[in-house]
């Protein structure tokens, strides 16, 4: 029997820029629920809500300071059990948000640690160091020091994201029987499914200063406990047959295949992000580069075919809460805006593996293109801007970087309609929104039969008609051109093949004399000339 989420597609809402239901200008849970019958017409089977619990919010809420309870600026408890029960009404499942590598320094556990409680103190990782010298050079994730003093107990702590977020100690079995009991509440309530923030940092490695320096993140991934740590919270929790996502930073194959193998009773999938480096220059987030499409094809060809030829099994996807829009990313915001959002979302959903559409990806959402760093809410952005300045970069360079780059650009508030706040908040909106709201929105694109949002439908509607999406083996061709990325899909007795021009100009692909029905575009016969940005499925038998 297919497992149920390797048929399905998941929906994945940012909260605070979903839906504001009481002119707040902050999306809520309310906003979500009355948005529900507009999910559901995508056929998705899933919605992960990224974590909306206690929290300062110094991370936008992956900072958390109570597991167990609703952040009063996103609702009450009855309105996240409503939407639950609402959401299952409709056949669809909500897949909770678990932020278990770190908690909030505002969380009780963190404070009656800094109050030197020794048992608090265990569940973080504390080292002694005299106030200048910290246990070891490590970088965190967004640009300062992965360690930080605390002078009333003479000790440093690790935290490898915001000084705000003490990384939790998962070698003390209270961490992990107290993070088992989060899962059990939520499990209670109905949710139908976790994903878990960068869980492959969870085990740390035996020795903290050792490099001296270097990426604190890069040096505790796929630790040497994490595998059994992951099977025990998944097995003791009794969660293995609901759908669990692994956020897997910067992680290998091996380790992939090893998370989401069923035989290990660890996760149903993972998400790594490989594909979406491959316009870091040098491998740095905030140094341009075009993306390398050759990289960028021999990424997904290892990948898919080397999970298709084990039990293991991908989260698939361009866009989250985390990444720049993709089609502004990889495609284009002019001329072939609707061509290359609609090629890029093919691409995506005939490989092998579960996709995840981003709110906003399927109506071909945009970045934001800030011009001031006002504008700008992520702590990630606000302290690269000071770091490119320090490295000498003018405020207009910094600035440019920072509108290709930062995460915001993912987290402009939800195109409704082309009306104030763009549909979004009857009072304003907590981030501005692009200019663009009033053509890209789901009132215009609902209507328009040839919109990304018809197509993105579509889409999931295939992958319900075709099993060989879901089931089948998967092979990369050789098109004989880097900007021509093409793959098969064969089983079940069909044989489709997926043909993608990820560039603004017409290309010439060899080696793809198919002949059969078109599922996508119209391809006639086997000439090879693919229009700019063209997308062709061809379901050959
Ligand atoms: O992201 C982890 C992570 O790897 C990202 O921070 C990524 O490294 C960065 O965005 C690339 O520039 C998860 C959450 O998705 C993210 O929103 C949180 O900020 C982070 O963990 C800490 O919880
Ligand atoms: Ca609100």
């Amino acid at each position: 029997m297919l497992d149920k989420y390797k048929n399905s597609v998941v929906y994945q809402i940012y909260i605070k820029s979903f839906c504001d239901s009481n002119g707040d200008g902050i999306g809520d849970l309310n906003g979500i629920r009355s948005k529900l019958p507009y999910i559901a017409s995508l056929g998705v089977k899933y919605i992960w809500i990224t974590p909306f619990f206690c929290s300062p919010m110094v991370d936008n809420g992956y900072d958390v300071a109570d597991y167990r309870n609703v952040n009063p600026m996103f609702g009450t408890m009855a309105d996240c059990e409503a939407l639950i029960k609402e959401a299952d009404a409709l056949g669809i499942g909500l897949m909770f948000d678990m932020v278990f590598n770190h908690t909030s320094s505002r969380h009780e556990w963190f404070k009656r640690a800094l109050a030197g409680e020794k048992e608090y103190m265990d569940y973080y990782i504390f080292r002694d160091g005299d106030k200048d010298t910290p246990p070891s050079e490590w970088t965190a994730a967004f640009g300062t020091g992965a360690w930080d003093y605390v002078p009333s107990l003479g000790k440093w702590y690790l935290h490898l994201f915001a000084p705000e977020q003490p990384d939790l100690n998962w070698e003390n079995p209270k961490v992990r029987e107290e993070l088992k009991n989060v899962i059990r509440f939520w499990k209670d309530k109905g949710v139908k499914g976790f994903r878990f923030d960068v869980l492959n940092l969870i085990s740390k490695p035996a020795s903290l200063t050792e490099p001296k320096t270097g990426s604190g993140p890069r040096f505790c991934k796929d630790g040497p406990h994490v595998h059994e740590f992951i099977r025990e919270l998944v097995t003791d929790t009794g969660i293995e047959d609901m759908i669990t996502v692994g956020e897997m930073s910067s992680t290998t194959l091996e380790n992939c295949i090893k998370y989401s193998d069923p035989a290990r009773h660890e996760l149903s999938m993972c998400f790594n992000f490989h594909h979406l480096k491959v316009d870091y220059k040098d491998g740095d987030k905030f140094s341009l580069m075009p993306p390398d499409l050759k990289l960028l094809r021999n990424y997904f060809a290892e990948w898919q075919e080397g999970m298709a030829a084990s039990d293991g099994w991908s989260a698939v996807f361009w866009c989250n809460h985390d990444q720049p829009r993709i089609v502004s990313r990889f495609g284009d915001e002019g001329q072939y805006w609707k061509e290359s959002a609609k090629m890029l979302g093919t691409f995506v959903h005939f490989l092998r593996g579960t996709p995840y559409i981003y709110q906003g990806e399927e109506l071909g959402m945009t970045n934001a293109h800030y011009t001031s760093i006002e504008q700008y809410d992520d702590v990630e952005a606000k302290n690269y801007y000071k770091i490119l300045l320090e490295r000498g970069q003018s405020e207009a360079e910094a600035l440019n970087v920072l509108a290709q780059r930062a995460r915001d650009n993912s987290r402009t508030p939800m195109q409704w309609n082309a009306g104030k706040f763009a549909g979004f908040s009857e009072g304003g909106a907590w981030l501005s929104i692009p200019d663009n709201y009033t053509s890209i929105n789901a009132e215009a694109e609902d209507s328009d039969p040839d919109s990304v949002l018809n197509y993105y439908r579509e889409l999931v509607r295939l992958r319900k008609e075709h099993p060989v999406i879901a089931e089948g083996r998967i092979k990369f061709l050789d098109t004989g051109c880097d900007d021509v990325l093409a793959y098969e899909r064969e089983g079940n007795g069909e044989h489709i093949v997926v043909i993608c021009n990820f560039s603004g100009e017409e290309r010439t692909a060899k080696g793809l004399e198919f002949q059969g029905k078109m599922l996508i575009g119209n391809w006639k016969g086997s000439h090879k000339m693919l229009k700019p940005y063209e997308a062709v499925v061809m379901l050959v038998k």
